[in-house]
């Protein structure tokens, strides 16, 4: 976020004189955010600025697509920044220092070195980044067999320079583990943003097709240099008038901008759209005018879009239309789309996120019970993409028990990169720790070692087709994430997607030296601070399993004492606190939601002593005074979590201090501000939290611990403000 007074504060630091004396690279810049992790700053590092120059001194790239022309641009644009230097680019290589890039295809120097083998490795949109000799000079290769791939391999490269990584003994041979790596933007035609936190929608639609905003091709650049493939332009909420002609003309000049960045477009599909904009008194998948519509429909975007991804679609799901509107299942309205797409290459992204209030049924268990017969019904071209846990990207969930379940149907993952759940634009939480814990998690599903992952990616079950998709963070905000810090996530998902094997702490350490320096203090810092922030969330929001204890509608701040009106979207429908105990009882004698996991996953949350303590309440309704494993019993072991949550935040501000001076004062000072909101909200989380479930324990806060510095009827009677993309309570402080 950019306000004004930072706009000032940018203004007047360029103005200002230099100081004298050189201060290192990250201090010296005036940063705003805007680049994310591709500043491209001067190299500090002497030894590694000759090492360098030595290496690339000039570029070879063969080749003359619009991929490898952006290739060829950003190689210049970044090498440029980074050695400051700018590279000629010459036909062949004459001399040591060539960074040559290209595919076998297109380039005759890169189809005569001896890489077959790691090419063959590399695949579709994998690379091969050595340093090697070519024609008897040594030079840094940067080969794939696709276009894209050579992208890929040049952000790379980028970014090994960035990271200031020597490229001496550079053997690099890379590959995604999952074809479709997708953003889904919950973007409306309005630009208004579903649980977005940083602006407008970039898509400008009142202005496209005529207009073409710059911020387009960063959006791809960035993209692309996290290996992002694909963009859902729209929400899942979906509006029927994207799929109008005047729109696919937007649609189709936005694919424009992306297609040389590797970047296909897809959108959302309204069930109900062949009567909201076709005219026709049904849309029921199994009438024939209904099919031909969807066909005809289809035709005209490939028209228009002939690398059209497909269509993602939420349907007969918190009031979206679908064809149980009709008494026909999930498979058969996915497959009428898949059948519309099919004939041009495209894909059906089905949502598993269904859950339906006339059921009295536990809401977690609702898409397993929906989805798993189907297991098969499905078209080849339909992938189900389901949620990372089965209710709703709370701060902690077990994995989805569709994962694993559906040997027959290609998996996809949603994970949310916006924040709804964890404190949104404000709360510093790095998501990678979270995702990573669900990706690992074993499922057992065909024995031991079936990790999610090895679901997602294909492996376990041998899906032909294999997805990934993030809820999109970015907007209009100068920062494009509305926290410096959002920005970990976007890379992490974009990270993790490539490679789900890449540990937290490797993204973490990655994304420091780019975003902020390559000062080890500043990167051990950070790093520590990055890796114990979702804890932390987790622990003075929802502890020991809880989950959705938000405040009703916004779900920023707490609100442990919702109810009323639909139960499954209140606070006290989840925790089940009473004066007997607090948690979901989740085994036989409750929902028996955990028999959807495969043995022993299924007996080990289903037994009170081998569950782990941080998915305790979401399967088991605990009495209050019950020993932990702590010694402690329940309530004080509630008690000290909220606590340690709010201590970690204290923690993660005194740490950021002492990067004070090592990095740009900006974004020290706007990381700073959001911290001291983020410890003072993490107080109001735990001390709101606490004094509600105080009234069903009836037990003392234990000695040592604080106490709230209001009532409990004066947490109840805050009200946030209505931005629902900026909801503080102000008056708590
Ligand atoms: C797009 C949650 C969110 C909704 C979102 C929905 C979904 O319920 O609060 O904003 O709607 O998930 O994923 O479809």
């Amino acid at each position: 976020m950019v306000t004004g007074l930072k706009y000032l504060t940018l203004l007047a630091a360029v103005l200002a004189c230099s100081p004298p004396g050189r201060p290192p690279d990250e201090v010296q810049h005036v940063e705003d955010g805007y680049d994310l992790w591709l500043r491209y700053r001067p190299i500090s590092n002497e030894m590694r600025l000759a090492e360098y120059l030595d290496a690339a001194a000039y570029l070879v790239v063969e080749g003359s697509s619009p991929t490898l022309r952006a290739t060829r641009d950003e190689l210049t644009t970044g090498l440029l920044g980074l050695l400051g230097t700018e590279l000629p680019a010459e036909t062949r290589v004459s001399r040591d220092g060539a960074i040559v890039a290209g595919t076998p295809g297109e380039s005759a120097i890169i189809a005569a070195l001896p890489i077959a083998e790691e090419l063959r490795v590399a695949g579709e949109e994998g690379f091969v980044l050595r340093a090697m000799s070519v024609a008897g000079q040594q030079a840094i290769v940067i080969a794939a067999n696709e276009d894209v791939g050579v992208l890929y391999g040049a952000f790379e490269l980028l970014r090994l320079i960035q990271t200031q990584r020597s490229l001496r003994d550079l053997a690099i041979t890379s590959a995604p583990r999952i074809q479709r790596r997708l953003l889904n933007h919950w973007d409306n035609l309005d630009r208004s943003v579903e649980r977005g936190y940083a602006g407008s929608s970039l898509w400008e639609w009142e202005a496209l097709p005529d207009s073409v905003s710059p911020r387009y091709r960063d959006y791809a650049r960035a993209n692309a240099s996290i290996g992002i493939n694909g963009s859902v332009l729209t929400n899942v909420n979906a509006n029927a008038q994207v799929l109008t002609p005047e729109y696919l003309a937007k649609v189709a000049t936005l694919a424009d901008v992306f297609r040389p960045y590797g970047i296909t477009v897809y959108l959302t599909a309204r069930f109900s759209a062949p009567m909201e904009i076709g005219g026709l008194g049904t849309a029921d998948p199994l009438d024939p005018s209904v099919q031909q519509w969807w066909a005809g429909k289809a035709a005209e975007i490939y028209r228009a879009i002939p690398d059209f991804g497909g269509f993602l679609v939420k349907a007969n799901s918190e009031g979206q239309p679908g064809p149980q509107d009709y008494d026909r299942s999930h498979a058969e309205g996915a497959n009428m789309l898949a059948d519309a797409v099919g004939p041009h290459g495209g894909i059906v992204m089905w949502r598993a996120f269904v859950y339906s209030n006339e059921l009295p049924v536990d809401r977690v268990r609702q898409a397993y019970d929906e989805f798993t017969p189907l297991d098969g019904a499905f078209r080849e071209n339909v992938l189900l993409q389901a949620k990372n846990g089965p209710l709703d990207f709370q701060p902690r969930e077990p994995f989805h028990p569709l994962f694993g379940a559906m040997p027959e149907t290609p998996l996809m993952m949603e994970l949310q990169v916006t924040k709804e759940y964890l404190g949104q634009d404000t709360h510093l939480a790095f998501l990678a720790p979270m995702w990573k814990e669900v990706l690992d998690a074993d499922t057992y599903a065909d024995g031991e070692g079936s990790t999610v992952g090895s679901v997602i990616d294909g492996t376990l079950h041998g899906y032909p087709r294999t997805g990934i998709a993030g809820v999109a963070n970015v907007g209009t905000d100068r920062d494009w994430t509305g926290s410096d810090f959002n920005q970990a996530n976007w890379y992490a998902y974009g990270r993790l997607a490539w490679d789900h094997a890449l540990s937290s702490e490797e993204i973490a350490e990655q994304w420091i030296r780019l975003t902020f320096s390559n000062d080890s203090a500043v990167v051990a810092a950070v790093q520590v601070m990055m890796l114990a922030s979702h804890e932390a969330v987790v622990n003075y929001m929802t502890p020991l399993g809880l989950a959705h204890q938000m405040a009703r509608g916004h779900h920023y701040g707490p609100g442990p004492w919702v109810e009323g009106g639909r139960a499954d979207w209140t606070s006290v429908y989840y925790s089940r606190a009473d004066s007997g105990g607090i948690g979901f009882d989740r085994t036989a004698t409750g929902s028996n939601a955990v028999a959807q996991y495969f043995p022993p996953v299924r007996d080990r949350f289903a037994d009170r002593d081998s569950v782990p303590d941080d998915l305790l309440l979401w399967f088991h309704h605990v009495p209050w005074t019950e020993p932990m494993r702590s010694g402690r019993t329940l309530w004080d072991e509630l008690v000290h979590r909220y606590n340690a949550g709010v201590d970690t935040v204290r923690w993660m501000r005194a740490t950021w201090e002492t990067v004070e001076g090592k990095i740009d004062e900006q974004r020290f000072l706007d990381v700073q501000a959001f911290l001291r909101i983020q410890e003072k909200e993490a107080e109001w989380w735990r001390d709101a939290s606490i004094l509600y479930f105080q009234t069903f324990s009836d037990m003392p806060i234990p000695a040592g611990y604080p106490r709230a510095s209001h009532p409990l009827s004066f947490y109840r009677s805050l009200s946030c403000p209505p931005d629902t993309r900026k909801p503080r309570c102000e008056a708590i402080y």
